[in-house]
């Protein structure tokens, strides 16, 4: 009984001495997102060790607060909650200080990880005392793809089922849903069938598969329900089994336990558990946002991907409109105050297109910027490279120098190219077909642990994100 007591008031203090640090601007939660593999792994592990070693050897000039030395150190301390996974940190570290070199493995799902960081205040009075103080900062890291979820919760299963069908009058989707959309009989399913778990789970696994082609082979983000691809915790749950219904739908009210009433209460629970969750366990919580778009893979694989990414973008930039419906600030009450846009792996190309690579950034969420602006949310788009993996030179070819990068391909072999030029502006139809990309991946470069990695404009992201706070 006591120790129950004991654990509450425990809980309850720890709860208050959050809720003072946050009072006192000591706690900052920083979300990083954007769609898989646009850099969120690599984002946090390089600015987790950035700023490990930061009063060091830091490499961040743009960084008011490492460049006037008011930074004194950071260190990572547990983070807080327990029900999220904590950041896989030391792993990612291990494979890109590994020989040969390699990125850190893919995640799926939400991860976290605390830093304390102690700094010297600029602030006149406080400086007199000598005064040092302390931020707490949690990284967050959750995946893009969750945040297109968010318009299913305006919709019933009628809806959304109506919805999917009208994308499926696209012939490279109606190919590759044909192997779903019939029944292990061969036949198109019934809503008045009896609900069979057994089937409904193959079923359910089969539209699975359709959607991981839509991505794999059509380089397809908008995929609905986006957990389906990325289940985190909740694979194989009842609430991740059901399809949208795209044959004859039922006439009258269906059965309680039909094949098609079921679906639908499936799809609700997902909305209610994982989409709306998603948006109150966390969302609701974040103080500032980055959003992470690689610009340069859509452009490197057609038009019609780079449309989709367009879109998905769009789509992400909902979750940060808030003022636009009043269920959605009643029900999270979101308090986001910065929002930076980034383009990744800015090192992929050579450093005159990162001008042009951030216009083409600021014509891609031009929209919901505009949105966040009029929530009162100050936003800034960048070009970056979190751990930079090419070096800039020049290169020969046909008696003329061109400007090129120079690395390591991911198979092991050197690479000198000009990978081409990054358009400014969305790209028109004309624009595809004149175009001659060549985006390579590259293997990180081998580094030393006892070393802040080499990055491009990382510091500049530090002083948008937490320049006031260490003020
Ligand atoms: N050259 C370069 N490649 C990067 C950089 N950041 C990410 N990448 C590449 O993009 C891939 C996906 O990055 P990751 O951080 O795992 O993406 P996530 O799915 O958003 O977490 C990596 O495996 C790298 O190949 C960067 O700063 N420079
Ligand atoms: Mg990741």
């Amino acid at each position: 009984m006591i120790r129950t007591l004991e654990r509450k008031l425990s809980a309850l203090q720890h709860k208050a001495e959050d809720a003072v640090n946050r009072v006192r601007d000591r706690h900052l939660r920083l979300a990083v997102t954007g769609l898989s593999r646009s850099g969120k792994t690599a984002f946090i592990t390089a600015l987790v060790h950035q700023l490990e070693r930061a009063a060091i050897d830091g490499r961040l000039p743009l960084w008011d607060a490492a460049r006037q030395g008011r930074l004194l150190g950071a260190r990572r301390v547990p983070q807080q909650n327990p029900q999220i996974p904590t950041f896989a940190y030391e792993r990612g570290l291990g494979a890109l200080f590994a020989e040969p070199p390699a990125w850190p493995e893919a995640t799926r799902g939400v991860a976290e990880v605390r830093l304390e960081l102690r700094y010297r205040t600029r602030h006149p009075l406080r400086r007199h005392l000598g005064e040092v103080s302390t931020l707490y900062l949690d990284l967050v890291d959750y995946p893009g793809e969750w945040l297109l979820d968010l318009p299913l919760l305006a919709l019933n299963y009628h809806q959304w089922s109506q919805q999917v069908r009208e994308q499926l009058t696209r012939p490279a989707l109606a190919a590759l849903a044909a192997p779903w959309q019939l029944t292990e009989q061969g036949e198109p399913w019934r809503p008045d069938r009896p609900f069979d778990e057994g089937e409904v789970a193959r079923l359910a696994e089969r539209y699975t598969a359709y959607l991981h082609a839509c991505k794999d082979e059509l380089g397809l983000h908008l995929i609905q329900p986006g957990r389906f691809v990325l289940p985190g915790e909740y694979q194989g749950a009842p609430m991740l089994q059901f399809v949208p219904w795209v044959w004859d739908p039922p006439v009258g009210t269906p059965a309680e336990d039909s094949l098609y009433a079921t679906l639908g209460r499936r799809f609700e629970q997902y909305k209610q558990h994982l989409v709306q969750g998603f948006y109150e366990q966390h969302f609701a919580g974040f103080d500032r946002q980055i959003v992470l778009v690689d610009c340069l893979a859509p452009l490197n694989a057609g038009a019609e991907s780079f449309a989709d990414m367009q879109q998905s973008i769009a789509r992400i930039m909902e979750s940060f409109a808030y003022g636009k419906s009043n269920w959605w600030r009643r029900l999270f009450a979101p308090r986001i105050d910065k929002l930076l846009f980034v383009a990744s792996k800015a090192d992929h190309v050579t450093p005159e297109q990162h001008g042009p690579l951030v216009s083409l950034l600021q014509h891609l969420v031009q929209q919901g910027r505009g949105q966040a602006r009029f929530e009162g949310i100050t936003t800034e788009c960048l070009a970056l490279a979190s751990i930079k993996a090419t070096e800039a030179g020049r290169g020969m070819a046909g008696g003329r120098e061109f400007p090129a990068i120079k690395g390591t391909s991911l198979a092991g072999e050197p690479l000198l190219l000009f990978p081409g030029e990054v358009p400014a502006q969305i790209p028109s139809a004309g624009w595809w077909q004149g175009q001659q990309f060549d985006f390579q991946a590259f293997r990180p470069l081998a580094m030393s642990p006892h070393q802040a990695m080499p990055h491009i404009r990382l510091d500049a992201a530090l002083e948008f994100l937490l320049g006031d706070k260490l003020e």
